[in-house]
């Protein structure tokens, strides 16, 4: 769904779920603006049972000028937009409605909804409203009140920016210039001492786990954010390496993950604990998930939370092995040969972006990678929108350089940052195509078990394998160690037989 497809209605309801939060709230400000900006007739509301009293979301509708009503009934409307919530679902009081539409970014639930818009990778609605603001060349840069009403519901839903998904929510943090005295406001006055209590409450109630230093901790129901105050807290115990504080929330549960390990990011951390059963993401130290109460009693009958956790902990850090490329060398004797398909990819000289030696980063769906920008380094992006630098040298040896410039549809086109002015470029207008040479051979095989590569590129931060997935070096350097997706390697390797026809 695009936003422009709503401008063919005149007389909209833009709802909030029920007890609506700072994210739900800036979601539905944002829809109401754009759509006043086109004339058209809008209202916010929101209903159940509760009436909006945190004080927080009392001052943030209270400074913002955001004309939320609190209904209990509602006349038919030509089209209800649900934001933050799907239409249809239990935190969301049902009203009868001629069209509905539904912008989100929690676990797509499957409702059926005239417009639908559903990014669950997005760490808060603020963001996918963001993104879909982009998307209309619709600006929100000048409009003070909507940049810190967003900013806003971002930073809740994120855990203070601590729980991060897309690359989009960090374009969204650095793009957005808001009302510092507002923000500053609205960031202290999250808590009640009725929440400073529930947290001290769950500090007391630790299980620590001796092997694998990780510590559970349950609070009693509350905001996600106590939650994220509560796992920082609990991360900074000396013997505790990784955390995990939940808490029941109508039925489903909220989590909070933190890690400092160096082989097990709080993200992969959050995935593995939520498979099946909920959805997890974030970055390396912090990450967030949520498990759906239904699912969990459906497949772990019997069990309470708390257990279910420990055993899945115990299970996670037995689950993987490291490969360290400094330490480590690839046994190549079981491993085939392949060559790089000749298929069309893209590629970008540093210096065509910005003057050599600027500093700049990389953003890409995989995460940022800091270069600086020099005759010699290019920038490579795949099939998939993955980018990466790459020497002169071995781009030469590698590749066979196009004039034509170089065109994908992606889910997040790669962009760089000027680290100094801030400001950024989308990488694909100034790409142009390459295709691999006969050079390109690697030595790879299937991987069977989860796999953490401390590659020599970015030492600091492993590649994650998982079954399926390949591991690969370069024939020439059995240290040169990486992972490739299953996908992506599908896509971009043949077996490569040598002159003699016999496959090596
Ligand atoms: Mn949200």
């Amino acid at each position: 769904m695009r936003l422009n497809e709503l401008l063919a209605y005149k007389d909209f309801v833009i709802q909030c779920h029920d007890n609506p939060d700072a994210d739900s709230i800036a979601t539905a400000y944002g829809v109401y603006k754009y759509l006043r900006a086109y004339g058209k007739k809008a209202r916010i509301i929101y209903s159940g049972s509760r009436r909006i009293t945190k004080s927080n979301l009392v001052l943030m509708v209270k400074e913002l000028n955001i004309p939320i009503e609190y209904v209990e009934k509602l006349d038919k409307p030509e089209i209800l937009v649900t934001v933050d919530c799907q239409y249809g679902e239990g935190n969301v009081s049902r009203f009868e409605a001629e069209n509905i539409a539904i912008i989100d970014h929690h676990r797509d639930c499957g409702r059926e909804a005239d417009y639908k818009e559903v990014r669950s990778n997005y760490a808060s609605c603020a963001t996918v409203l963001y993104a879909m603001f982009l998307e209309e060349g619709f600006d929100i840069r000048s409009d003070k009140s909507l940049s810190t009403a967003l900013y806003y519901g971002l930073y809740s839903d994120s855990n203070g920016f601590g729980e991060m998904k897309h690359p989009y929510d960090i374009d969204l943090m650095e793009d957005l210039k808001v009302d510092e005295y507002i923000f500053e406001r609205l960031k202290n006055s999250n808590f009640s001492l009725e929440e400073l209590e529930t947290a001290g409450i769950a500090l007391i109630r630790y299980i620590y786990d001796e092997e694998n230093h990780f510590a559970i901790v349950r609070a009693n129901p509350c905001d996600p954010n106590i939650l994220g105050l509560i796992s920082d807290l609990v991360l900074q115990v000396d013997c505790i390496e990784s955390c995990i504080v939940f808490c029941e929330l109508d039925g489903n549960y909220k989590l909070s993950v933190r890690s400092c390990l160096r082989d097990a990011k709080a993200s992969d951390i959050a995935i593995y604990i939520t498979e099946m059963i909920g959805n997890g993401g974030g970055h390396n130290k912090k990450a967030g998930g949520f498990i759906k109460g239904t699912k969990f009693s459906e497949l772990y009958k019997n069990q309470n939370l708390e257990n279910y956790l420990i055993t899945r902990m115990k299970e996670y850090f037995l689950s993987y092995c490291v490969i360290d490329s400094k330490k480590d060398k690839l046994d190549v004797t079981n491993m085939k040969k392949y060559i790089k398909l000749p298929v069309t990819v893209g590629y970008v000289k540093s210096i065509d972006i910005e003057p050599s030696d600027t500093e700049m980063i990389i953003r890409t769906l995989e995460g940022d990678v800091t270069i600086r920008a020099q005759d010699d380094i290019y920038i490579m992006i795949g099939i998939s929108g993955e980018a990466y630098p790459i020497s002169k040298d071995k781009f030469i040896d590698r590749y066979t350089a196009k004039e034509e410039p170089f065109y994908a549809e992606l889910d997040y086109a790669p962009k760089v940052k000027n680290r100094i002015t801030g400001e950024s470029k989308n990488l694909l207008p100034h790409a142009k195509s390459c295709i691999p040479t006969s050079k390109s051979i690697i030595y790879a095989k299937q991987l069977d078990k989860t796999t953490k590569v401390f590659s020599k590129w970015d030492y600091e931060d492993y590649m994650l394998g998982c079954a399926n997935d390949y591991i690969a070096c370069r024939d020439s350097d059995a240290q040169d160690i990486y992972i490739i997706k299953k996908e992506i390697f599908d896509k971009t390797y043949k077996l490569f037989e040598s002159n003699s026809g016999e496959k090596k």
